[in-house]
């Protein structure tokens, strides 16, 4: 592989509704979509995960767009390559920013699939033909309002609702919820909205049977997230503390986690969370594949690497319906019955299409 030529565009998509989490409401989704062509003419597509604002974690889309311009294009533009893990290596001798590294190595991965004739997921080494989804819930205005929603999720075939809690949309929402729906699986995303001097508060969780309780404490923290699961029955599950393999490996060492949330962008790209994915199917701690309100494109990614054997746990992959009026790819990304079949074909398995792509771009920029 030599990567040519590179394009970055800012894409913005309209959400059909509005995401609320405990740090914020979404209504548009903007982001950096990035096309690499190698040497020899294969297209391979990434997706930045970055916000437009550095509620999450601290990049945005426009500290992506500087990164990959300045730093990881430049190390990556004409070099010879053998094989996408070595974009890990490369992209190391740079601090964090890992959604920005996982835009540019997921375009590469995409590459090297279909030069190896492969899909995305078999050069994973993924073997699952289908995977499990589940829904991702906002905060909405009224607890009738998030039933009603349950209720057609559940009718859509989803099987396993994460509801986002906060300070004051937490335990009696819960109660609600699992009262209406006694044998769905529930759980709920904290989004780090909470203290350890919360811990009396999230106990009281734990008679819903919850799956998991996802990040309830600091988005850096992994020492509270240990006391607070001595407390708890109900499982942790660390979604934004976890950057790396390294990461990973401290909070399961400390018992600040039972299940880890892997997120590509989160942690700079399928190399480290197929890593991560190891560590963890070695140590018994089932992993899941978290969202991040993504494209179609972004979405195959998820998709594809969820094909791993410890991706046990549904993840946030939901159907393009659930978000978009219509998706960039097709065809789009549909769950039956909760499940998503895994695509064969060379690549993403998804077809771009250049046409909603150039409608949903704000501003376009090559590099080569
Ligand atoms: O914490 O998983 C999260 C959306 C925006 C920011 C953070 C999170 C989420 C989701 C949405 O939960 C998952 C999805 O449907 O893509
Ligand atoms: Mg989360």
């Amino acid at each position: 592989m030599k990567i040519t030529e590179v394009t970055v565009r800012h894409l913005q998509m309209k959400l059909k509704a509005p995401f609320t989490t405990s740090f914020g409401t979404f209504t548009n989704r903007d982001f950096l979509l990035l096309e690499a062509k190698d040497a020899d003419g294969t297209v391979g597509w990434g997706e930045s995960v970055a916000f437009h604002a550095p509620w999450y974690n601290e990049e945005t889309l426009q500290t992506n767009w500087h990164m990959l311009e300045d730093f990881l294009i430049p190390l990556i533009l004409n070099k010879e390559l053998k094989h996408p893990d070595e974009v890990n290596e490369i992209f190391a001798a740079i601090r964090k920013n890992n959604m920005a590294k996982s835009t540019l190595e997921g375009a590469i991965w995409d590459i090297y699939s279909q030069q190896t004739n492969q899909s995305l997921a078999e050069a994973l080494g993924g073997r699952k033909e289908k995977i499990e989804v589940g829904i991702s819930i906002g905060i909405q205005k009224s607890i009738e309002d998030l039933i009603a929603l349950v209720d057609g999720y559940i009718k859509e075939g989803y099987k396993r609702m994460k509801v986002k809690i906060k300070p004051g949309w937490d335990i009696d929402v819960i109660r609600t919820l699992r009262e209406k729906f006694p044998d769905t699986a529930i759980m709920a995303d904290a989004n780090s909205a909470y203290r350890l001097e919360d811990t009396e508060l999230l106990k009281q969780l734990d008679a819903f049977d919850l799956t998991m309780i996802e990040q309830p404490l600091a988005s850096d923290d992994i020492i509270d997230h240990a006391k607070l699961q001595k407390e708890l029955q109900t499982p942790i599950c660390l979604d934004e503390s976890i950057h790396s393999l390294e990461d990973a490996r401290k909070a399961v060492e400390l018992g600040s986690t039972k299940i880890i949330n892997i997120k590509i962008g989160r942690v700079g790209g399928l190399t480290e969370a197929k890593k991560i994915h190891d560590y963890c199917a070695a140590n018994d701690i089932p992993v899941w594949c978290g969202g991040m309100l993504e494209s179609g494109i972004g979405r195959s990614h998820n998709i594809a690497l969820t094909t791993l054997p410890n991706f046990i746990l549904p993840g946030d992959t939901a159907g393009s319906s659930r978000y978009w009026e219509k998706d960039i790819i097709a065809p789009e990304v549909v769950a039956e019955n909760g499940y998503i079949t895994v695509p064969t074909k060379a690549g993403i398995g998804y077809e771009v299409d250049r046409k909603a792509v150039e409608a949903y771009t704000v501003v376009k920029k090559d590099y080569k």
